[in-house]
């Protein structure tokens, strides 16, 4: 069995306390990560610090811009070697890995292309006077990663960062680290200089908590659960730092009766048994114009009927989910939906074979829900989603904003004024018309409102958040 230490300087550490990997797709443990505590984040910190006095701190945007390009072809040549570990760490699909570690590559790809792009501006003031502002790293830049994508959480938030020419401190989720202590010894063989990326393992409340409370980080990003985000940004605040947080969501899908149907349900369904619906964006619920209701319903309900969720070597409609909390949790949500009386208007089945100890959950969609009922207002976190009815554009608004989630939406019509008027109206980061998640596109800003977090990931919009605009006035004469 493999025990994985931590990255800290450009090595691997070996660590005295261990904690299981687990697969998924069968409930058993086969490796070890690294149990970090205050110590071993003391010795990242000193790491990144050494890098920022070092050659990392010196080096051009030029020239980081062309070791996050090294680091992607390095990425794309290891790209099966990182999908096999992901999708045995967190037991997605191996379809779904390989498509992870290709947009990790590309957003490496990206913010290399973008390393040398972020120029300050001059500006107009006075007589005499020479004014200009440049863009200067924050420092030392935290990165708490959840499990759902690691490669692509660490791609779009630690991608940015060095391209900005911070040292990166990263604590993956302890359910699923193996990427991310590959992709950071990629990053030494690609050049990065040592201390430039560090990955402490660990527990949360251990190496995470360590992590965000560390005087010496200048930013934090995380991503997660909106309790544990509550807490970064009470850690954050308490050293004045900024944040950026993104908390999931309760993200609606708004059908009406002259959008091409066939599509929509197709995507539908697509954007929630994604990953097994553990999805930050996943499309938990489906709001349906009551003149076609019971039709698109009724081919949803369908095509839910014929899912299968098996492990993820098996590549099938859905592996399992993460671990045994977030399979009691979906049941949890399941139970309390029978005992409400929801209809279960579709559900599809756990594979005949898949493994006992497995952490498997059914595909399920339950219909003619309440807006403000438990199952429309709260992330299940897994592959259930829950259909709204509703008459007309100003109800289906009411019910897209009804939440305390503001992160994503799909509007599916033909009409282009709607599209344009809800567009602007629905209270989320980013809104998908005739579309839902528009590929991924690793260029498109992302991020949220309301309880689903601030600042943005993604594209140009990120590198903003990773630096500190300086304002330089000389007086010349
Ligand atoms: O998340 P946590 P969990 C939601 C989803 C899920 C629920 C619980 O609804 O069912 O959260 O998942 C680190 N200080 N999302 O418990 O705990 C932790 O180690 C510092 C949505 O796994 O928020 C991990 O690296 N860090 C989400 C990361 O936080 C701490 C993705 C996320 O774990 C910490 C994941 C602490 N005190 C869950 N405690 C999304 N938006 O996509 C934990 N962590």
């Amino acid at each position: 069995m493999q025990t994985y230490g931590h990255w800290i300087n450009g090595r691997s550490v070996a660590a005295e306390q261990h904690l299981p990997v687990i697969n998924p797709s069968d409930g058993g443990v086969f490796a070890r990560i690294a149990r970090g505590t205050k110590t071993e984040i003391d010795a990242a910190v000193a790491a990144a610090q050494g890098a920022l006095d070092g050659a990392w701190g010196r080096m051009s945007a030029t020239e980081r811009g062309r070791l996050l390009n090294k680091l992607a072809v390095l990425i794309l040549r290891d790209a099966e070697a990182l999908a096999q570990a992901e999708s045995r760490d967190v037991g997605k699909p191996i379809r779904q890995a390989r498509q992870d570690a290709v947009a990790c590559a590309r957003y490496f790809e990206f913010y290399g292309g973008s390393a040398d792009k972020m120029h300050g501006d001059t500006i107009p003031y006075a007589e005499g006077m020479t004014v200009m502002t440049v863009w200067e790293p924050h420092g030392i830049t935290g990165h708490i990663v959840p499990w759902n994508y690691p490669m692509q959480i660490v791609g779009r938030s630690v991608g940015a960062a060095l391209a900005m020419g911070n040292a990166c401190i990263l604590k993956p989720a302890e359910d699923a680290s193996l990427s991310s202590l590959m992709l950071a010894e990629l990053a030494a063989e690609a050049g990065f200089p040592e201390g430039a990326l560090n990955v402490v393992t660990g527990l949360g409340e251990e190496a995470g908590a360590a992590l965000t409370s560390h005087k010496a980080i200048s930013h934090l990003s995380f991503t997660g659960s909106p309790e544990v985000g509550t807490l970064v940004q009470t850690a954050a605040a308490k050293n004045t730092i900024p944040v950026t947080l993104e908390l999931g969501g309760k993200s609606p899908q708004l059908v009406f009766q002259d959008a091409d149907l066939d599509t929509a349900a197709t995507t539908v369904m697509a954007g929630i048994i994604q990953n097994a619906g553990q999805t930050c964006s996943a499309g938990s619920r489906v709001l349906v114009q009551a003149s076609v209701f019971d039709r698109f319903v009724g081919e949803l309900a369908g095509r839910f009927d014929k899912l299968e969720a098996g492990p993820a070597e098996r590549d099938m409609d859905l592996g399992p989910v993460v671990n045994a909390d977030q399979q009691k949790r979906v049941n949890a949500f399941l139970d309390f939906a029978k005992g409400d009386g929801l209809n279960f208007a579709g559900q599809g089945r756990i594979a005949s074979n898949a493994p006992e100890g497995g952490f498997y959950v059914r595909p399920t969609l339950l219909a003619d829900v309440a807006a403000t009922h438990r199952l429309a207002q709260e992330e299940v976190f897994g592959p259930v989603l829950t259909a709204i009815r509703f008459t007309d554009e100003a109800e289906a608004l009411a019910i897209a904003n009804g939440t305390q989630f503001g992160l994503v939406a799909g509007v599916w019509t033909a009409d282009i004024g709607r599209a344009m008027r809800l567009s602007k109206a629905i209270k989320v980061g980013q809104v998908f018309v005739n579309n839902y998640g528009a590929g991924g596109g690793v260029e498109l800003p992302f991020g949220g409102v309301k309880r689903s977090g601030h600042g943005r990931e993604k594209g140009f919009a990120a590198l903003a958040g990773f630096a500190s605009l300086k304002t330089i006035a000389i007086k010349h004469g």
